[in-house]
Order: structure tokens, then sequence, then C-alpha cells
């Protein structure tokens, strides 16, 4: 029998922040206090509403002996294998009828139990503290039976007095933690709702005269090279640093010479701030955050964000994560050439900001606030504008920022995301100025940046984007003295994102634009036993948005995806740019003289001498001379024109190209000697162009129209075999597997291609033989491809030719009718019986598409047919690589006039289409080659803008050749 107890959904459903907390105060790793981790096995016993059970579980000698074990820090719907409940995933509605404070009845409340010993050696004085920092969506918390409080604000740090109810043995935490609150209205983020104590538990001893809360200015003088250290602490005390000489009373400023700050030259004094109690060591970084002529400066100079958004994802633990996955991903960022994070969309743990620190990232650290789902509503009963809720808004900005100030890192605070507007977000940005003038504030929905000190968009178009930095955006006379930043961009849902390199022009290009931070970093996918990854609805959720929570730079696992490549080059901190120095034509060059490199510095602080270049020449391809390039130590944004040595290997007649590479002279904190840092490529010699002289007559049997080595089917002209190499459907295609941004985003209505392709049949084209004429010197088949239903189309015709050994295959593509919308893509597909092995000349390793494909470098490179998949949680159209001149699989040699793309994968792109995760593409015995003329761009259009123009495959006439060979 069960007591109802009405205090359990009074509070879950009271909007204060909570009582019973101390007030929040700076976070530090360690000190030489003694502290216990209460991570670890708890028990665990998780009921279906919040008051189906009585708190009697709190008490002294319950007997948890039959309740489940959980692991924290962790989130029980992610354990259990289900027992405990599910995973949600909703973008931004709410998963329960929006009606504040009001929670569902059904409200999944997980009652935790740890019983804990002090050590032997824990100090027998002064008091102690309980610390959580973090638990989804709120507790209450109880040791040795008193009840000590409860919290709401998830990713927040709360703490608690504890000394006077410690005993040295059998210590009793119970933890009641409710899966939706009043707080849920306020963490309404694009993610998996995952309950439960998923950051640690920490009893932290609290020596007599132990620090409490303290402040530490650093500052930058960049005119002077001098820096300003004051620690204000609430516990009077000493500051020492010693590799700076310094020596002061806590409160009292000192201004000495000091290396600064930045997120390129990450420099930390370590110290120590000394009070009666207690040794806080500090790691100090000098710095100087301000606006300075309308731009974000720090330490005098302009910065431009290369950066991420990052969410806290594991596959398995969620959000939950481990000290090396953070430092994984930092290391990750560091060796992608990111410079920023923005912590989207809460506080992350406390120790990830320890690693921006150390190896340096800007990071604008975000509160934990996100009310979205009352756009559903317009905006009506929003929180953010609305009294009662503003003391909860404004614990949440005081616990990040007392928390958080002592980091250099943290440049700019952000007071939550996609809130829309309200007085409480006016009280949040007030108290953050007033409490720390020393960084700027960010709030995207604040449009006319009346709270703000910079001018934030999301998903603005380039064109607008071009507008904003060219000063032509109109706003507030406030706005437009702002600097300008896109807090979320290229969106890397799926294949993609596109664009990015036209972005990056426009940052470049103009000095208001500071920058953008990429949406997003992880795809939040949930390892699954049977779907590999699962996304929305996988777990049965009765609202939900699929894989739109599949939408960053690194696969699930953490390993990088093309998209992460590309914008690794698309940033890369050194631009290495240079024309073709030798006369170039279509048969091959005529050499000259020696060529140059441009070198440009595109840094914000540091030189170029912690690298070193090197140059080589490929020729066909193949690597046939290197060595080092000597390139003078740039100072931030000069450049400088390098000498290339002159080839001296025979270079006419083929194409050939070099190449130059930055890599780290040493080893870095987040790198190894040797880490490509940027590279550029250019041309010596053009391509010679493969020729075939059609001096073979096609040879008419009963069945059979033999040319040069190939069979062909005589009534449908269909191609059979080359050699002894059998080819099976080889036609024009234009369809690919939709990509997440093909398929664009429900509310926007003009870069939905996927839809309107799929309306006119674009997946599902007839093609009719017109005729198969054997002439002279060719085989022509015509035909015309179009779908059932639609009077456009496309005349195809496919000419062969052989010179007797080599087959050539000329496709001439006219659109009939009237063509509104691109083509998915445009070339042939054919299938082979046996193939794995691939090798090609061209665009790779990785593959790229028309705007995506900034790191394509041309090379020769070897791979297989499962190895060119990119393993997309949805499955989606991938793989291509482009530019290629010639690539050989399954016994043929394939050349192209012009260049193509290359795709091979196992499954036909209607079972690519058809599939929802990767554990449905089941390889068939036929290999599927798609050699592409032509692909429409990626764009972002899964939200943000789609595919720019130029990078849109038009119906247009087209002719595109390539030559078969039969491989020896
Ligand atoms: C924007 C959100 O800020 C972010 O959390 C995420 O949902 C992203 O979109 C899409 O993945 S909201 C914007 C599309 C209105």
């Amino acid at each position: 029998m069960t007591t109802r107890t009405p205090s359990a959904v009074d509070f879950a459903e009271d909007v204060s922040p909570g009582s019973g907390a101390l007030p929040p105060r700076a976070w530090y790793p360690c000190s030489d206090a003694k502290s216990l981790s209460l991570n670890g096995s708890w028990r665990l016993r998780v009921s279906p509403t919040a008051d189906a059970e009585d708190d009697s579980f709190a008490e002294p000698g319950f007997d948890a002996g039959n309740w489940a074990e959980i692991t924290v820090p962790g989130h029980w719907v992610l354990q259990g294998d289900g027992a405990f409940g599910l995973p949600i995933y909703t973008n931004h509605l709410y998963p329960f009828p929006v009606d504040p404070p009001h929670v569902p009845t059904e409200n999944p409340t997980g009652d935790h139990l740890r019983v804990f010993d002090l050590p032997h050696d824990w100090p027998g004085d002064g008091g102690a503290v309980l610390r959580f920092d973090g638990v989804e969506s709120c507790a209450r918390v109880w040791l040795n039976g008193t009840d000590i409080g409860g919290f709401k604000g998830s990713r927040l740090p709360h703490e608690f007095a504890v000394g006077h109810l410690l005993k040295p043995a059998g210590n009793v935490l119970a933890v009641r933690v409710h899966q939706w609150s009043a707080g849920s209205y306020l963490e309404d983020q694009d993610q998996w709702w995952l309950p439960g104590i998923f950051r640690d538990v920490t009893l932290l001893h609290r020596p007599a005269g132990g620090v409490l809360d303290f402040f530490v200015h650093a500052s930058y003088d960049h005119r002077t090279g001098e820096g300003t250290l004051r620690v204000d602490s609430d516990v009077e005390g000493r500051v020492s640093v010693p590799a700076l000489g310094i020596d002061v009373p806590t409160g009292e400023a000192v201004t000495v010479p000091v290396r600064p700050w930045s997120a390129e030259v990450p420099t930390l004094y370590d110290g120590e701030l000394v009070t009666e109690g207690e040794r806080v060591p500090l790691r100090i970084g000098f710095r100087t955050v301000e606006r300075d002529d309308g731009l974000i400066k720090v330490n005098g100079r302009a910065i431009l964000f290369k950066g991420v958004n990052r969410h806290e994802w594991h596959p398995d633990t969620g959000r939950a994560l481990d000290a090396e996955t953070m430092l994984e991903d930092v290391l990750l960022m560091k060796r992608h050439n990111v410079n920023a994070v923005r912590t989207s969309h809460y506080p992350p743990h406390p120790a990830f900001l320890d690693l921006c620190d150390t190896y340096g990232l800007w990071v604008i650290d975000e509160c934990d606030l996100e009310t979205h789902g009352f756009t559903e509503q317009g905006w009506r009963d929003n929180p953010v504008d609305d009294d009662r809720w503003t003391p909860a808004l404004l614990d949440r900005a005081a616990r990040m920022v007392e928390r958080d100030k002592n980091h250099p890192s943290v440049i700019v605070w952000s007071l939550g995301n996609e809130a829309g507007t309200g007085r409480g977000l006016t009280a949040m940005a007030e108290w953050i100025h007033d409490r720390d003038a020393s960084r700027l504030v960010h709030y995207e929905g604040d449009i006319d940046c009346r709270d703000t000190d910079l001018y934030a968009r999301m998903y603005a178009d380039h064109a607008e984007v071009e507008r904003i930095g060219k000063g032509l955006d109109g706003g507030t006379h406030r706005r437009r003295q702002l600097p300008f930043i896109l807090c979320e961009y290229g969106h890397a849902m799926g294949n993609g994102p596109g664009g990015l390199a036209d972005y990056q022009r426009l940052f470049e290009a103009h000095d208001r634009l500071q920058g953008g931070f990429v949406w997003e970093w992880i795809d939040h996918g949930i390892t699954h036993p049977e779907l590999g990854y699962a996304y929305g609805g996988d777990f049965g959720e009765e609202l939900h948005d699929g894989n739109f929570v599949c939408d960053g730079l690194v696969f699930p696992d953490r390993r990088p995806s093309p998209g992460l490549v590309d914008f690794k080059k698309v940033i890369e901190p050194v631009g290495i740019e240079g024309e073709g120095f030798y006369g170039t034509g279509g048969s091959g060059g005529t050499l000259g003289s020696a060529g140059t490199v441009r070198i440009t510095n595109k840094r914000d602080f540091a030189d170029l001498s912690d690298l070193v270049f090197e140059w080589s020449y490929q020729v066909d391809g193949e690597t046939v001379e290197a060595g080092t390039l000597a390139v003078p130590s740039l100072a931030p944004g000069a450049s400088a024109e390098v000498k290339l040595p002159e080839p001296a290997g025979e270079v006419q007649g083929f194409e050939s190209r070099w190449t130059v590479r930055a890599l780290l002279a040493a080893d870095t904190s987040w790198g190894p000697r040797g880490h490509e840092v940027a590279w550029g490529q250019g041309p010596v010699t053009a391509r010679r162009l493969p020729c075939v002289v059609a001096s073979d007559a096609p040879v008419l049997d009963e069945r059979v129209i033999t040319l040069g080595p190939a069979s062909f089917d005589a009534r449908t002209g269909a191609l059979k075999t080359i050699g002894g190499v059998e080819v099976s459907g080889l036609r024009l295609d234009v369809w690919r597997a939709p990509t997440d941004n093909d398929e664009g985003a429900a509310w926007q209505s003009d870069t939905r291609w996927a839809t309107v392709w799929r309306t006119h049949g674009l997946h599902r084209m007839r093609h009719r033989i017109g005729s198969v004429e054997a002439g002279d010197d060719a085989l022509t088949v015509r035909t015309r491809v179009a779908p059932a239903a639609r009077e456009f189309g496309l005349r195809t015709v496919y000419r062969w030719t052989s010179d007797g050994s080599r087959l050539k295959l000329t496709v001439s593509v006219a659109p009939d009718g009237e063509w509104t919308m691109p083509l998915p893509r445009l070339g042939i597909r054919f299938g082979l019986r046996r193939a794995d092995a691939v090798k090609w000349f061209g665009g790779g390793p990785g593959e790229g598409y028309p705007d995506t494909d900034t790191a394509a470098r041309t090379g020769r490179w070897e791979s297989t047919v499962d190895l060119l998949q990119t393993p997309y949680v949805r499955p989606q159209e991938n793989g291509a690589r482009p530019d290629v001149r010639w690539a050989e699989i399954g016994g043929l040699r394939i050349e192209g006039d012009p260049e193509f793309s290359f795709t091979a994968r196992r499954w036909t792109t209607e079972q690519l289409d058809a599939a929802t995760h990767l554990s449905d593409l089941t390889p068939g015995d036929t290999v599927w080659v798609n050699l592409d003329h032509a692909l429409h761009g990626i764009g972002t259009g899964s939200c943000g803008p789609g595919v720019l123009p130029q990078y849109q495959l038009k119906a247009e006439p087209a002719e595109f050749s390539f030559i078969f060979t039969e491989l020896g």
C-alpha cells in the first residue's frame, strides 16, 4: 500500500528554482580539501508517477536490496535495456501538454539510493558540501533521512551543506528525480529527453577558513604587454603565481608583463589561492575581451570564429560523458582547425571548459534555457515573459556565470536558445552584465540586440550574410553598430553541409562578419542492437522528429564525417594558393619558368613558426619529387609569394601539379609532429584528354552486335560484355537517394527538392528505345527517358565506338518539354558482377559533391567498394568521388572525357532510398556503379538555405564520354 505524497507533484510543478541549495560559486576540480566521489553503482527504483511511492526510501534502514542497480552518472532510460523506460526525441515540441507549470501525471520518477562511508582520513572538523553537477529534470535530496532540499536546472550545479548530517559510516543518500517538472518547460532543447543523475555527485570537505567563491580577473593590455591580475575572494587569502613573481593578498590588483591567453596560444599560468583553511590551484589566462569599433576583439585584435555547436553526447551514455570523451572532442576539434565552441544549449560538464582553457578554444557558454515549444502557440505563456518564472531564469544565469567565470576560454555568455523574447531574458542580461562586465552577452532571439553585445543569427543565407557584412542590412541603430556572427549555420544533417566555403569567403571578406558555429558537432544516435544507431521514433515515441537529431560533423562514434573533413579545409589557418604556372592546354603543357605559391597566415594571433611546409610534384597523380619549402614566419594576416622549385623530371605530355602542405613542426598538446594543418594544390600541366579513334565497325549477328571488345543485345542495344566482363543495366541515371538536405525541412517551401523530384517521378524514369543503329563506325542507340504521367523527358543518345581494344561511349542528353526542377544527378549507371577493389585518379580520398568538395585533393587513391560508403545514420546518397580522370573497378578501366564523379555500392539507389537505418542495407551480388557527368549540390536545406544557384544541376543539353578498357 502506498501513500500519496502530494508534495512530490507540488515540487515538480513549482516554478521556483528550488530550496535548500547554497549560493552558486566558482567550480574548481580540486584543492587540498578532501573530497569523496559518490559516482558509481546506486540503487534505483523507477515508478510511473511522481507520487506512486512515498518517501520512506529516504529513511535510514530502508531495505533497497531488491531494487535495480544503476550507474551514476547516467540516465535511467539508457540503462536496463528498456526496463526503466525509453528515450524520447523531439526537436521543439514538448512531449507533454503545454499547460505550464503543470506536467503529466505520468511522470517517470527515479528514486536513487546510495549508502556510503566516509574515508578513514576524512577530517573530523569543518563542514561538508554535497555537490550535484547535473540532474535531469529535478531532484529532491535526503541525507540520513533529513530532507535537505530540492532543485531544478538540469545542467547546472547545486550544492548543499551537509556536514552536520554526516556519520563516519552508513550514510544514506536518497535522491528522487522526476523526469518532468516545471523546469522541463525551460529545457526544450532539440535533443533526447533523458532523465537521471547524469553528472558527478561529490562530497566535499569544507575546512574552516576554506575557500567559498572567488573571481579571477586577469586582463591583458596589448599596448603594454602587461597583464593585470586581481582575485576577489569571499574568504580573504593570498594569491601567488610563481612564474610571474606574484604573491599578493586577494582583492589586490597587480600588473606585470605576461604572455596573453588566446585560443591559438593558450598560455596559462599556474597559481594558487590560499585561505586560512584551503589551497586552491588556479590556472590563469590573461586576456581582454571587448567590443571595439563594432568588432569583437580579444587582446586588441578582431577574432574570427571557426566554430561548432557542441551538445554533449555519447551513443551509449547520452549526456553522461567521461573525461576521455570530452578530451576526444577537444582533440578532434583542434585537429580539424576548429577554434570555437558554442555550448549549445546549456553549460557543459565543467571539466570540458578546463580542456578549452588548456588546448585553446573560444567558448560561448550558453545557459540552460530553451522554451522553443511555445512557438506552437504564438509564444503565449512563454515563461521568459512571465515574472513568476524570472527567479528561475536568474538562478540559471547565476549558476552558469558563477560556476564558469574563471575560465579564460569563456569569452561570451549566452542567455540560452530559442526562447522567444521577454522581460525575463532582459533581467538575465542585466544581471550578467552587472556581475561580469569583462565578457560579451549573446542571445540570438534578441533580434534588435536590446540586451546583447553582438548581432547573431542562425541559418541566414549567403546573400543576407553578405548584405550584413556590407552593412546594408536594416535593423535598429544599435544593431547596426554590432559585430555579426552566425551562431548556427551549415546544418550538418546527413550528407553535407554544402556551401561552407561560400560562407567562409564572406567571413573573410567582411570585417563585421566574425564567423560562425556549424550546427552541430555530433550525431546524437543511440547505440541500438538491431538498428546500429537509433534516432527519433525508434523507441515508439508518440511524437518525435526522426533523424533530425543526427546532424553532426562527427558520427555517433565520433568518426569524422566528410562534412568535418570539408570544414577543416574550408577553415584552415593557412592559405596556400597559386595559379598554374606553365603553359597549359588540352594536350599537355610546355615547360616554363618556376612558379610561386601564395602563403597567407589566416590566424588572428600566432605566426607560422610552429609549421613546416612541404612541396611535392605529382605526375599523373604519382608523387615524383618532394622537399621542404622555406616559408617566412608570417605575422597574422600577412602573406608572401614563395618560389617553388622547378620540377626536375618530365612533365610534358602528362597531367602534373604541385602540392604544398603545412605540417606541425613539432608535437603539440593536441597534434603530433607532421599533422597536416593546411594544404593547397595547383596545376603545372593540364590533363591530356583520352582519345579513341573509331576504327572498328559494329558487327551484327542474329542476337548480338559486337563492336571492338564489346557485345550488345541486338534488339535493345544494351551493353552485355566488355571482353570477359559482364555489364548489366547500363543506362542514363538521374536519380539519387535523397539526402536529408534534398528532403528539406517541413517549414521550408523552396528547398524541398526531394518532394518535387518524387512528385514528378524522377525516381521512376522510363527508358523508351527509339532506334538501335549499327553504322559504319558506331553503334547508336536513341532513347527517350521520362517519367509516367509527364510530358517532359530527356532525349538520350548512346553512341558506341571502338578502336578495336577500347570501347568509347558518348552520351548526349537533350531535355524535352518544360523542366522546372534541377536534376539530382546526370550520368550512367551499370552493374558489375565481381568488383571489390577500386583505384582512381581524381578527387579523394573521401567523398565530395559540388558544394562540399573543398577537401577533395587530386591524386591516386585506392579503396574498396565497402570503404567507399559513408555511413550516414539514415542512409542516403553518399560516397561520390569527384573529378575522376580514370577509375578501375571489376576488371575495367574507365576514363572520362571530361572528368566524372564515381560511385559504387553493393545495393541499388532504390534500395539505398528505401533504407531507414544502415542495418537495412544488405549487399547483393551486383556492384552498382554510377559515373556522373554532374551532380546536384548538397546545400543545407534540412535547416537552412538550399543549394546555391551555381551548384544546382540544371536540365540542359549535355554530352560526355567514357572509355572502357578491360584490364589485363
Ligand atoms: C535551431 C536550434 O537552435 C537548434 O537547437 C537545432 O534545433 C537546429 O535548429 C536544427 O537542428 S532552431 C531553427 C531551425 C529555427
